[in-house]
């Protein structure tokens, strides 16, 4: 096959460090012949079957063993790359790998770039830019729903999606560009009302990936979630609950948090940043003045704000109005903590808690996902949309079908209508990397770590 990139590349491909084996890739078509200068096995490297794992040593030019090591060969096509690959596994020593990739060094192999293994299976047609996007999602998954969701990304579900909704812009638009070659003699190749219907059918597709992004993006990112109120309320004490630990101070004296408290959780496989804020409220102490400063900082960043209130004071609406200023109410969770002390308060809050006894949490946690995720769910084989940039391009190609419609309804030759179908198709292509530039190429690969 065809590579499109000229030089071979090595990089370590597990984290550094010590460890039981490291492994150090090899990329390009002087994959085999670095190796066998350094490589003493039962055969040479360059003879080898594809998929097969050799035994042998690793010898420095100036005829030192640096180790025993396992080489495995893959040939063209048929590697993650595309291009012929060797992967040398080694014991997990920080010094074997810095001797083993200088010794390939001097064989005409360069260090790999960031994500350049990862690119070049892109470049060479091994998987799409949606998919490749996917590898490094899938290595940063901290919970089973981002994995899950990067995993049908990898799989390729966004990418069938997209193609197919590319698929049937291409169909229409050269219908229509055909009718206009034909244009002299009135042949109609397809109905206007047939346009008009594949693309309010197409729209209704892209909207259901833009829609997918809201829970997409929060099962990729995870959640924020900033816990605020009053002085007191047990806002510490919700934080330390939720995490089995305690992680905050909490003290029966008003305004003990002071700096905001960031700690992450998974519930029910979802990523929740909580952020534990000062509690707010006027007043004359200089680093508790900061620290209310930075409470309304978190919660105008939060994507979900737990205004928490205690069952023993009076609900506070001027606090309330405040964070309103800050946020929106769709945001907002109200929780009454201190339900132990006192079951017969009135409020208007959506959960009523307490952080003593643990009761409310879990209605909490119901709570805190519908407003995270929403009740819609997500089976495995539908397509989900978890990256902003394929999320924009989306919109893009909606806006371009919503202008072919107008152009529709305003009667407007082919040419206009087949441009924007033309346009929305563009936009599609960005998504799988079918219509790329350089720049964003390089700005999705430089994020990845060397190695991938
Ligand atoms: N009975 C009861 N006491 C609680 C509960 N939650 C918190 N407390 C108590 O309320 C007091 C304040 O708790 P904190 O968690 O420090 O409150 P906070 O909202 O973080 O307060 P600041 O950091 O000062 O803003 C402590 O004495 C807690 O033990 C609860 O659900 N029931
Ligand atoms: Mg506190």
């Amino acid at each position: 096959m065809i590579t499109h990139e000229e030089d071979t590349i090595t990089a370590l491909a597990t984290p550094s460090g010590e460890g039981a084996i490291s492994i150090i890739r090899i990329s390009g078509k002087n994959s085999f012949s670095s190796v066998d200068n350094i490589f003493k096995g039962k055969i040479k490297i360059a003879e080898a079957q594809s998929h097969t794992i050799h035994y042998g040593k690793i010898i420095s030019s100036q005829n030192e063993t640096i180790d025993d090591v396992l080489v495995s060969v893959f040939r063209n096509p048929n590697s993650f790359t595309g291009e012929d690959s060797v992967e040398i596994s080694t014991h997990g020593s920080p010094l074997i790998i810095q001797k083993i990739i200088s010794e390939l060094l001097r064989y005409d192999v360069r260090l790999a770039d960031p994500g350049e293994f990862t690119k070049r299976a892109f470049l060479n047609g091994k998987i799409d830019l949606a998919q490749a996007e996917a590898v490094a999602d899938v290595i940063n998954s901290r919970t089973e729903a981002s994995l899950r969701g990067a995993r049908n990304q990898l799989d390729g579900l966004l990418s069938q999606k997209v193609d197919s909704l590319r698929e049937m812009l291409v169909n229409t638009s050269s219908l229509i560009e055909l009718e206009l070659d034909f244009a002299e003699e009135d042949v109609e190749f397809m109905s206007l009302e047939q346009i008009k219907k594949n693309i309010a059918e197409i729209i209704a597709e892209i909207n259901e990936l833009i829609k997918s992004y809201s829970f997409g993006r929060v099962i990729r990112d995870g959640v924020n979630v900033a816990l605020v109120g009053k002085p007191n309320v047990g806002k510490s004490s919700l934080l330390n609950y939720i995490l089995k630990e305690s992680r905050a101070i909490v003290s029966e004296i008003p305004g003990t948090t002071r700096d905001i408290i960031r700690e992450d959780v998974s519930i029910d496989g979802i990523l929740y940043k909580l952020f534990d804020t000062a509690g707010i409220r006027l007043t004359e102490d200089v680093v508790e003045k900061e620290g209310v400063l930075r409470s309304r900082e978190a919660v105008s960043k939060a994507d979900i704000v737990l205004l928490i209130n205690d069952a023993i004071s009076d609900y506070d609406d001027i606090l309330y109005n405040q964070i309103m200023g800050l946020t929106s109410e769709e945001r907002i969770i109200k929780v009454t903590n201190k339900i132990d002390l006192n079951d017969n308060y009135n409020s208007d809050s959506d959960v009523k808690i307490s952080a003593l006894t643990g009761k409310g949490i879990n209605e909490l946690f119901k709570v805190l996902k519908e407003k995270a995720v929403g009740s819609k769910t997500y089976s495995e084989k539908n397509a989900i949309v978890t990256n902003q940039r394929h999320y924009n391009s989306l919109l893009k190609a909606k806006g371009h079908l919503e202008n072919a419609e107008t152009s529709i309804s305003q009667k407007m030759t082919g040419e206009f209508i087949s441009v924007d179908l033309r346009n929305a198709e563009t936009a599609l292509g960005e998504i799988i990397g079918k219509v790329t530039s350089d720049d964003i190429l390089n700005n999705i690969f430089s994020k990845f770590c060397i190695g991938k």
